[in-house]
């Protein structure tokens, strides 16, 4: 939804909270909360994930870190036509896998011998192709290493904090720093103990707003699955114990978590993340359905799309990427919501609320815990899908949301089978009904952990054309 929509739904808002109701102190934040950079990374929504190196042109999946340099030898390299098709797709940012568990860097570094050679450093041609097209560059660095000789050894974490320095001091700003999970063994049979205060450090140090992808964070986490969900409940919060690498719960994080550590859903449109002559990719409706489960569960997609051998993304996945954008574009883009009249109530009292317009949200906050939003729209409307957000800069605090909707005969409460109409709502919860309704008023039912701050509710129709 454009900000004008958002405006006119929230500017409706407004002005019947100011005739009718109290204004109240402003809500003060419940539990951690996000950071800028992490806000500004929630909000991207969709980026594009580019596995591309040796695989590429050898059909493996996971390199031995043996391969011969030569074989990397894209014919028509241009990091342009991703930028172009990542735009086109509607997204805002890109990772690219500058160093996959082979070891080879797709930049010529000081810190390895098994590199692109100076003539193609990728990562250049990459970084400077997002800046030119205003999209924000991310980069995987693989710390597990199959080539590098000291892999295993402590030394190697010097290494390998040496290159992260090398990369974001040379090619950086990077919005995202991906640290994969995987920790195998290298070339002489043994595994690493990874320094990890030392990298996060090394990348902090450099660029504090570098959001750091891992199992647990600190930026984001790992939503445990690469099939492109996260869970129905999602806490954007997580516990963390001291020196822990590992969660179980990824797809669902913790209800009192005590940091701020939300899901990004990583998956590939093709089976492979490298791309495979052999292989397709997924259809639009098959993206919708990991959109649905990605975003629309209170998680960031991260959704790979590899180049082919000739160094570009093929026809085949860009046509597939166009389309998935304009089917977002033809559910998305009228909000069947807007101008509606909203009035909220303390469940078990009278109007409590407080209804604040800063420079950029105007939000909703009730007082209590149980707290109900009625939605009145101009005349009856026929819907089929229900988004909502919470202002996440003061926290996450739905437990769960109930539904009445108000035919002639009186209340009644829709649930989806036997479950709530959802959960958690976190930065946005997109709710599909399983059948098309017709109403003029909804009544949302909030039950939370703090008074709900509600920053917007929206109504679409995926029939209308
Ligand atoms: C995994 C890796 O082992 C895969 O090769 C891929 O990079 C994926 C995104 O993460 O853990």
């Amino acid at each position: 939804m454009s900000n004008k929509q958002h405006n006119r739904l929230t500017h409706g808002l407004f002005l019947v909270f100011t005739t009718t109701l109290l204004a109240c102190s402003e809500p003060k934040p419940y539990g951690p909360v996000p950071t800028e950079s992490q806000l500004a990374w929630q909000r991207m929504e969709i980026n594009m994930f580019c596995h591309f190196g040796p695989n590429t042109f050898t059909g493996a999946e996971w390199g031995t870190g043996k391969e011969n340099k030569e074989v990397f030898a894209p014919t028509a390299l241009d990091c342009r036509q991703w930028v172009d098709v990542a735009r086109q797709a509607g997204m805002g940012g890109i990772i690219l896998t500058a160093k996959h568990h082979d070891g080879f860097c797709l930049w010529p570094s000081a810190y390895s011998t098994h590199t692109v050679p100076d003539s193609i450093d990728v990562l250049r041609l990459f970084t400077d192709a997002c800046r030119e097209g205003s999209l924000k560059a991310g980069v995987y660095i693989s710390p597990w290493d199959r080539n590098h000789p000291s892999y295993g050894t402590p030394e190697y974490n010097t290494v390998f904090a040496n290159t992260l320095e090398e990369v974001h001091t040379e090619y950086g700003p990077f919005f995202e720093q991906w640290f994969d999970g995987a920790c195998g063994e290298g070339p002489n049979g043994k595994r690493q103990e990874y320094d990890w205060p030392l990298f996060e450090g090394t990348v902090s140090g450099i660029n504090p707003q570098c959001v750091m992808f891992s199992d647990v964070g600190p930026g984001c986490r790992w939503v445990g699955n690469e099939e492109g969900h996260a869970s129905e409940t999602n806490w954007s919060r997580l516990k963390v114990e001291s020196g822990e690498r590992r969660v179980e719960n990824g797809g669902c994080g913790d209800i009192d978590g005590d940091q701020w550590i939300p899901a990004e859903v990583d998956v590939s449109i093709r089976p492979g993340w490298f791309w495979h002559r052999d292989e397709h990719p997924k259809t639009v409706d098959e993206l919708m359905e990991i959109y649905y489960n990605s975003v629309g569960r209170n998680g960031l997609l991260l959704l790979n799309v590899p180049p082919d051998d000739r160094g570009l993304i093929s026809p085949e996945d860009s046509a597939v990427l166009v389309a998935f954008r304009a089917e977002r574009d033809r559910i998305f883009s009228h909000d069947l919501a807007q101008g509606a009249k909203a009035r909220a109530w303390h469940r078990r009292g009278h109007s409590a609320m407080n209804v604040l317009d800063t420079a950029y949200h105007t939000y909703w906050a009730a007082t209590g815990k149980n707290d109900e939003l009625t939605l009145t729209l101009d005349s009856v409307t026929e819907f089929d899908i229900i988004v909502i957000q919470e202002y996440i800069p003061l926290g996450q605090r739905v437990t769960s949301v109930n539904l009445l909707l108000d035919p002639d005969d009186g209340l009644y409460s829709y649930t989806l089978g036997d479950k709530p109409l959802c959960t958690t709502v976190g930065y946005k919860r997109i709710i599909r009904l399983d059948h098309p309704v017709r109403w003029q008023k909804l009544v949302f039912q909030f039950e939370a952990l703090a008074p709900p701050v509600i920053n917007r509710i929206a109504l679409y129709n995926t029939q209308a054309q």
